[in-house]
């Protein structure tokens, strides 16, 4: 039986192994084609990646995404288009897929909840809870969304009276998504007895679930009672999802089955005598719609499993359009193919990482064509244009031969801007703060183009062509480095045209990295379509 002393964090995991960096966005359900939104969550985890690989190159990144294909949800899609589930995931988990590719989210393994692999994993853990004696049957009464895969509580739902509109219904104070009533005999799991343990690691983890309001809100919830979770469904209501082992008339709760492929997606269950090469995470990118399912229900089934707590949980705000959370099922979307096509992928991910990049809350995180083009248009300025003039013959053909004796004021708060420049951006990584560190880079080109503009080097001495020249190349190829998390296109052509080696281009090289034989006239963006 659960002996309440596995619901405590052991302390072995204050230690840090010297594993793989581990990153995941949601698994996202293909009951739809996907949307800026779900672009947005996993061009942010692969800033962070991307950020880890060139801090520590020699450290391999595991970086998980995928599609969470059961549930009722996808059920009820795959009838309404009179397909078979797993037919009607397979297309369209292909579009999450190709998504992630043309955006150059560099995953390494893309999971499908549908893959037998993860349903071993889902089955052995099922088994090592059961024998834990943290699962057994009992009747659920309660509401449920289909939209949300959610259970609700009554005092978590709102009952609308009839208009002259629409017939009474009852709605999810939450989401506003409909639910609907049902009694039935379900698995539950006892998530109540991990309320301590986990009020404990978050408390003495401030950082373990970021920005800090999702934090507070977290401990502040945890002060209550939690109670017993149902994980499954009749199989007669759910049919497309892993059957409950030993009860093929249960189907596991699809949220059970989404949260393990986590674990799955780096081979879960893995050999006795030792730990994963990837586990513990070390960053969740999630939206803040899913906050309760990872802080709370994960966090106890890995307590339970004796497997350490994810380092990091970052819950970023939502994409809107129409006032309202950009979602498939209000039909407020944005096709990010189309966008892709039109801007290239480096003007879209520089315009999520500027305007989503502090997570902090919907203002302001409005989808706007308007808003995209002014941003690609900036960059284009700020970067392509300013490449563009400092290598332009108008200087190039009339600077002095280098010298180190040449120095310019005007040029020195530039010098030193790109000096501080990779640890500016650091100390905003560190923080989780992607806009502000995209920022920082964007303030040194603004910087060189405002050099540029007061030197007039065009008509200036041989000397100051030939200060502006080192100067505005020397933000270039660092503002080059920092650039390749957000816009790695752009950047690897921009440090091509720089002529830095691939050997040069790691983070420490923002500081001691040298230029090579730089092309002039290239213009920058070229690759857009
Ligand atoms: O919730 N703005 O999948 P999902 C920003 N399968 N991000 C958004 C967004 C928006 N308007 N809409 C969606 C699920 N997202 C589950 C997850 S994980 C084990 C299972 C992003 O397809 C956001 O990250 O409804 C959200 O959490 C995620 O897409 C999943 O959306």
């Amino acid at each position: 039986m659960f002996s309440k002393a596995l619901a405590r964090v052991p302390r072995r995991w204050v230690s840090t192994s010297n594993k793989p960096w581990y990153i995941t966005t949601p698994i996202f359900y293909p009951n739809a084609i996907p949307h800026i939104g779900h672009l947005y969550s996993l061009v942010t985890a692969d800033i962070f990646a991307r950020y880890q690989t060139l801090k520590n190159p020699s450290r391999p990144v595991c970086f998980v995404t995928g599609t969470d294909e059961h549930g009722l949800k996808i059920q009820k899609a795959a009838l309404d288009k009179g397909l078979f589930p797993k037919e009607f995931c397979d297309a369209i988990s292909q579009q999450f897929r190709k998504l992630a590719n043309e955006a150059d989210v560099n995953f390494t393994k893309f999971i499908r909840t549908s893959e037998e692999a993860h349903y071993t994993s889902v089955e052995h853990i099922w088994r090592q809870l059961d024998r834990l004696g943290l699962i057994y049957k009992g009747s659920y009464s309660g509401w449920y969304s289909i939209t949300d895969e959610c259970f609700y509580t009554e005092g978590q739902v709102l009952h609308i009276a009839e208009d002259g509109n629409s017939p009474a219904r009852t709605i999810s104070k939450e989401t506003g998504a409909t639910v609907e009533y049902s009694s039935e005999t379900n698995y539950m799991f006892r998530l109540s007895e991990f309320r301590e343990a986990l009020l404990q690691h978050y408390t003495s983890n401030p950082n373990s679930v970021v920005p800090q309001s999702h934090h507070a809100r977290l401990v502040s919830l945890l002060q209550s009672p939690l109670e017993d979770i149902s994980i499954s469904r009749p199989r007669s209501r759910l049919s497309w999802g892993i059957p409950v082992p030993n009860d093929s008339e249960h189907t596991v709760y699809v949220w059970f089955d989404a949260l393990i492929s986590y674990l799955t997606g780096i081979g879960y269950p893995w050999p006795d005598s030792g730990m994963s090469k990837g586990w513990p995470v070390d960053m969740q990118v999630i939206g803040k719609d899913i906050v309760r399912f990872h802080t709370i229900y994960l966090p106890a089934v890995l307590l339970a499993l004796g497997l350490p707590l994810q380092r990091q949980i970052l819950a970023h705000a939502h994409w809107t359009s129409s006032q309202k959370k950009m979602s498939k099922s209000l039909g407020n979307t944005t096709d990010p193919f189309q966008a892709i096509e039109e801007f290239g992928i480096d003007s879209i991910r520089y315009y999520l990482a500027k305007v989503g990049g502090r997570f902090q809350d919907d203002v302001g995180q409005y989808w706007s064509h308007v808003q995209l083009a002014k941003h690609d248009k900036e960059l284009q300025t700020i970067l392509g244009n300013l490449f563009m003039r400092i290598t332009s013959p108008a200087i190039t053909s009339r600077m002095a031969p280098a010298s180190s004796d040449i120095h310019n004021e005007t040029f020195v708060p530039l010098l030193q801007a790109s000096k501080a420049l990779p640890s500016l951006v650091s100390s905003h990584m560190d923080r989780a703060n992607v806009a502000d560190a995209l920022e920082a880079v964007v303030d040194v080109l603004k910087l060189a183009n405002k050099c540029l503009t007061d030197a007039v080097p065009w008509k200036s001495s041989p000397e100051v062509a030939r200060a502006s020249y080192d100067s505005c190349l020397e933000a270039l190829r660092v503002s080059g480095i920092c650039l390749q998390p957000f816009i790695p296109r752009v950047a690897a052509e921009l440090l091509d045209a720089l002529g830095v080696s691939s050997a040069e281009r790691s983070w420490n090289h923002g500081h001691t990295g040298s230029l090579g034989n730089v092309v002039s006239g290239v213009r920058l963006f070229r690759s857009k379509s």
